[in-house]
């Protein structure tokens, strides 16, 4: 019978375009291609010789199904950026987190449904610096005849913005490990692949979004760049948010969006004009004194009927370091929390954590600039190590030495953490924090002014969380907490951590297995701003880690 229902499910699933099939199969060829954006004719990394790489659609609960293969001279893996991957953590994708890479000429099937999500996520290489140029959307559909809580858009468009590299992006971080400092910043922003006539060479126009008078669009907006954060606006027309990191929240109309790596914000735009073309800009945010690209990325608005020769309308975007701005957009979200998508904020907190973020110095005799030593970053003080076997494997088999569950709760030492400690030293190590399953945590997150106070973008891999406070300074316990909000905070599963301030996140550990949370700025990630949770498995039935795939690649 069982066999009978998965041969007619196939036949059906031959004729997708008669009937959605609930299980989607797609395949990722991970391969080599030569590119002439911005002047270089580099070959790129990329998936099916795309950039950015397809995108990848499904319903909510739909089982999805993509075989990677690994044709190029890099080990590879492929996050699922913000999917739960409840009780699937063999298919989330951080290298020697849940999986040992897939090696040249190997392949891997992911497999993992998607349960009570639905909206705009993006999936990305995890390994090196390959996310780069391997990296798409992912959209997820709400569940067949249900609406989305707001207006039906007459069209959907995916806008993936980016970093460009004309030097091999393997070159420059490795250029900078041996050196000890920071890498060198990108050469350009791109908006669906393409800068906009930029300076330095391109003589391409960008990316062209074609819009009819009178008609509204849900642009799907991703933030696929590697270090930095971004502006985002439209000459001449407002932006209404209606969900971020696919979680609704209550629609907000403003000009200008920011926009973390690894965030992702749906937003309607009304063509209510006539005619005309219109700039659209995404450009970087940075209110610490550390080098960015400073480029705009540009693409245009064209309303149909538009005569070519008719002069673009501009728009300038927000100064770098415009706090104020960027604040605006973060204060003004909030869960939609309506009785079909409550908001399920945990009112009990079973494990209250604090962890600092930030960087520091250690000793490196070896690295060719400043003076013998080289700037890592940290949590708690404690530099990530990364192992040489998958974390979920090691706690799978039960396989000892691979790292120890000693992960601080809080800082080791008190400190003015905004201001800057005598000893920038770290410690270091494979250090996770255990969680029961079902325990419900409250973590803040302190950014430390040691080099520099900065902005991090803090992705928790495997749930949901809410973010229920956010100041500057050192947070306060006593005082800071009656501020929280645990109404209607907005949900997500990447946060900025404000400039030399705080964030307070809530979630509830439903989730057995291991899970990554680390800064979204890659520099910040390869410098061992990381660690993990390890969830254990529940007493229920449906509360454990599912065996691992038969096909996962080996250490
Ligand atoms: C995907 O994983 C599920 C378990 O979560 C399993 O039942 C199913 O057979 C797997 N599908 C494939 C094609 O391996
Ligand atoms: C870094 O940038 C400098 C100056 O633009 C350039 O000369 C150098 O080749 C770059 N390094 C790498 C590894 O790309
Ligand atoms: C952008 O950065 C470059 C290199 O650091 C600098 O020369 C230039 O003045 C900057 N441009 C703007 C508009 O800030
Ligand atoms: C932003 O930078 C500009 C130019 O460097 C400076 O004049 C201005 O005071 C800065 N604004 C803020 C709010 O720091
Ligand atoms: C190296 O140390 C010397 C002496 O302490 C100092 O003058 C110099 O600025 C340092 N250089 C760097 C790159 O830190
Ligand atoms: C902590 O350091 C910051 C930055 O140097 C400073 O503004 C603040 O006054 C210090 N706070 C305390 C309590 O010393
Ligand atoms: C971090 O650890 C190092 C090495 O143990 C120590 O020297 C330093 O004081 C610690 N720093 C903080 C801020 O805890
Ligand atoms: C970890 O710290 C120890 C002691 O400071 C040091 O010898 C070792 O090289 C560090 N390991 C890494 C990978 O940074
Ligand atoms: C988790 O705990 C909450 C609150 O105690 C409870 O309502 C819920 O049923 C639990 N969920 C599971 C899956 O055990
Ligand atoms: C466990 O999951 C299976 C398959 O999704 C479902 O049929 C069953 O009702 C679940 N059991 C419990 C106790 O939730
Ligand atoms: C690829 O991954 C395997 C398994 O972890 C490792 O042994 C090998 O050194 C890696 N290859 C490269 C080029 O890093
Ligand atoms: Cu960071």
């Amino acid at each position: 019978m069982d066999s009978w229902v998965r041969f007619l499910a196939l036949l059906v699933c031959l004729f997708p375009a008669l009937i959605e099939c609930s299980v989607r199969h797609y395949k990722f060829d991970v391969v080599m291609r030569k590119t002439t954006r911005l002047c270089s004719t580099k070959p790129i990394v990329t998936v099916n010789g795309q950039f950015p790489g397809p995108t990848l659609y499904a319903r909510e609960d739909d089982n999805v199904l993509v075989k990677v293969v690994n044709h190029v001279k890099y080990n590879v893996t492929i996050h699922w950026h913000g999917v739960r991957q409840i009780r699937t953590g063999w298919s989330d994708g951080p290298a020697y987190i849940t999986q040992c890479p897939i090696q040249p000429g190997q392949s891997y099937v992911y497999n993992f449904t998607i349960t009570g999500q639905r909206g705009t996520l993006l999936w990305h290489a995890h390994i090196l610096w390959l996310r780069a140029t391997v990296h798409g959307g992912l959209v997820i559909l709400p569940k067949r005849g249900v609406p989305y809580p707001f207006p039906k858009p007459h069209k959907e468009v995916v806008v993936v913005l980016a970093e460009w590299w004309k030097s091999d992006t393997e070159a420059v971080i490795n250029k900078a490990l041996q050196s000890g400092s920071a890498p060198n910043v990108s050469d350009a922003h791109t908006i669906n692949g393409h800068p906009g006539p930029v300076s330095h060479c391109s003589t391409q126009d960008g990316f062209t979004l074609p819009v009819q008078s009178g008609k509204t669009y849900l642009l799907r907006i991703i933030n696929a760049a590697l270090n930095e954060e971004l502006f985002f606006k439209i000459a001449g027309h407002q932006l209404t948010i209606v969900e971020v990191d696919a979680s609704y929240v209550k629609p907000v109309k403003l000009d200008t969006i920011l926009i973390a790596p690894g965030q992702t914000t749906n937003a309607l735009i009304t063509a209510d004009k006539n005619s005309g073309k219109y700039l659209v800009a995404a450009s970087p945010f940075m209110d610490s004194p550390i080098a960015v690209d400073n480029l705009t990325a540009t693409a245009t608005l064209h309303y149909s009927g538009t005569l070519a020769n008719t002069p673009t309308t501009l728009t300038s975007p927000p100064p770098q370091n415009a706090t104020a701005v960027a604040n605006k957009f973060i204060k003004s979200l909030r869960s939609l929390n309506s009785k079909t998508y409550p908001a399920q904020v945990p009112l009990k907190v079973d494990h209250k954590l604090y962890f600092t973020v930030g960087l520091g110095i250690n000793p490196c005799p070896t690295c060719t600039a400043g003076n013998g030593s080289r700037v890592v970053a940290s949590i708690n003080n404690v530099t990530f190590v990364m192992p040489t076997t998958a974390l979920l494997q090691a706690h799978y088999f039960n396989m000892g030495g691979v790292f120890t569950t000693d992960f601080p709760g809080n800082p080791p030492h008190v400190f003015n953490y905004t201001g800057t400690p005598s000893n920038l030293q770290t410690n270091n190590g494979t250090k996770v924090f255990r969680l029961s399953y079902n325990s419900t945590v409250e973590l803040v997150l302190q950014d430390t002014g040691i080099i520099a106070p900065e902005n991090h973008p803090v992705h928790l891999h495997g749930f949901n969380f809410f973010a229920v406070g956010r100041g500057l300074g050192n947070y306060n316990p006593k005082k800071d907490s009656k501020h929280f909000n645990l109404i209607d905070p907005v949900e997500r599963n990447t946060i900025g951590v404000p400039s030399g301030g705080w964030v307070a996140i809530r979630f509830r550990a439903d989730n057995p297995g291991v899970w990554f949370m680390h800064c979204h700025l890659e520099v910040h990630t390869t410098w061992g701003l990381k660690m993990a949770f390890l969830v254990d498995n529940g007493k229920g039935p449906n509360q454990s880690l599912l065996p691992p795939p038969s096909d996962l690649p080996k250490c």
